[in-house]
């Protein structure tokens, strides 16, 4: 299909043509471990790569490969991988890019099993990384190692929503041919496009916007270069070998068609709630890219198409001030996730961030009353209702927890 569509057009018809499955609306679901090679010298062939046809789902699936191309076409990549988990895709592309005796350049903040996976890959496989703000050229320029081979960020930041300029790190990596890898989860490539500003791989965890529906655990990588991502295939996926199953892509297939239209209403319901969690006495700060005093508002403006679904907001109170607030609400969710109908809340200190000592996670800009929104599609006015009545008129106080459902 035509690059020239729309984004929302794409997102239903992009990567897939009926005509070659029969006519088929919908993507086949091909649930097959193997394929079935009609003579021995085919199945010869296809190891050898002297063939299309395909050899075991490991290798590579039919559903799994419309997922790929879809993906590859909506974020303008030449090609794209399909995994089990976000962190499989994390994990896979850092791989990838890193042997032992590297280093990655990192953005000062990154999902706590991101920072988890570093840990490991520096205590076992000596690959050392640093996390650095990556806020100006000179201090990055300062930050690059000889033995830098990757630089890995997030942005918005899980959970505080930093930004960082990707046209700057563009610019600095470019100087040394150092790839960028871009988490793209809390954007979906509707609301930014990291390759089309020169990055060299995005990489998401598809079990939120992008599945929609907190039904499907997965990952994806997309690369610039059709040449790493054969490469990557045919290493870090096909022989670390964590890949997705053809019912998660055909899954995932269906979320993506909704994607622009969802993220619309999660995009407007988040910026009516933000308008009312700013203004509420109990509420310290909101860290919200389309908060026109979000210190990086003018940079969300330029690099995101709109400022997504997610806030995160400090109270004024104690940890455990920020749990019972939790505990007071009767429609929104207490679970990590994020990008699904339902809107979730959490605590990112004990939850998604546990892992990270406490002294890092203050660097992060982590404090124990940092609570994280993921709103979702309800009615706005209903999540509002609820954060409200748990936020309380007064000062917060701890109250009975209240988990009756409305
Ligand atoms: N990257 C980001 C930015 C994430 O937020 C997550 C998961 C991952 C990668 C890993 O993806 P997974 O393997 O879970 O598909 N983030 C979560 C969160 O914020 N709450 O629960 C999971």
């Amino acid at each position: 299909m035509s690059q020239h569509r729309r984004f929302e057009t794409q997102a239903i018809h992009g990567g897939y043509n009926s005509n070659e499955q029969m006519g088929s609306l919908v993507p086949p679901l091909f649930q097959t471990s193997t394929f079935t090679f009609p003579t021995a010298e085919e199945g010869e062939r296809r190891f050898a790569g002297e063939s299309d046809g395909y050899v075991y789902t490991r290798l590579g699936n039919p559903t799994v490969k419309v997922l790929e191309e879809k993906i590859a076409f909506l974020e303008q990549g030449e090609g794209a991988l399909a995994f089990a988990s976000g962190m499989a895709a994390v994990s896979a592309t850092l791989f990838h890019l890193t042997k032992t005796g590297d280093h990655i350049l990192c953005s000062e903040g990154v999902y706590g099993c991101t920072f988890g996976l570093l840990q490991l890959m520096k205590e076992k496989h000596h690959i050392a990384h640093d996390l650095m703000p990556l806020d100006n050229e000179d201090s990055m320029r300062a930050a690059i190692q000889e033995n830098t081979t990757c630089i890995y960020i997030e942005t918005p930041i899980n959970p505080t929503m930093k930004l960082v300029d990707l046209p700057m790190i563009v610019r600095v990596a470019k100087e040394r041919n150092i790839p960028v890898v871009v988490d793209n989860t809390f954007c979906s490539p509707y609301l930014q496009q990291p390759l089309t500003l020169g990055c060299d791989f995005v990489v998401h965890s598809a079990t939120k916007y992008i599945g929609g529906h907190g039904d499907v655990i997965a990952g994806l990588v997309v690369g610039r270069s059709k040449e790493a991502m054969q490469e990557m295939a045919m290493t870090t996926m096909k022989d670390i070998g964590g890949v997705l199953s053809p019912f998660d892509a055909w899954l995932l297939l269906r979320g993506l068609k909704t994607l622009p239209i969802r993220l619309d209403r999660h995009c407007d319901n988040a910026e009516k709630v933000a308008t009312e969690l700013k203004k509420h006495p109990n509420v310290k700060r909101i860290y919200y890219p389309g908060d026109p005093e979000f210190p990086q508002y003018e940079l969300a403006q330029k690099q995101m198409r709109k400022p997504g679904g997610l806030i995160s907001f400090e109270i004024d109170g104690t940890k455990e001030d920020a749990q019972q607030l939790l505990n007071r609400l009767r429609l929104l969710k207490i679970a990590v996730s994020l990008g699904d109908a339902e809107t979730l809340i959490q605590h990112p200190a004990t939850m998604t961030h546990a892992v990270v000592p406490e002294k890092q996670r203050k660097k992060m800009g982590i404090s124990d009353t940092l609570i994280r929104l993921s709103v979702g599609l309800e009615a706005w006015e209903d999540i509002w209702t609820d954060l409200e009545q748990a936020l309380g008129a007064g000062k917060l106080s701890p109250t009975e927890p209240d988990r009756l459902q409305i």
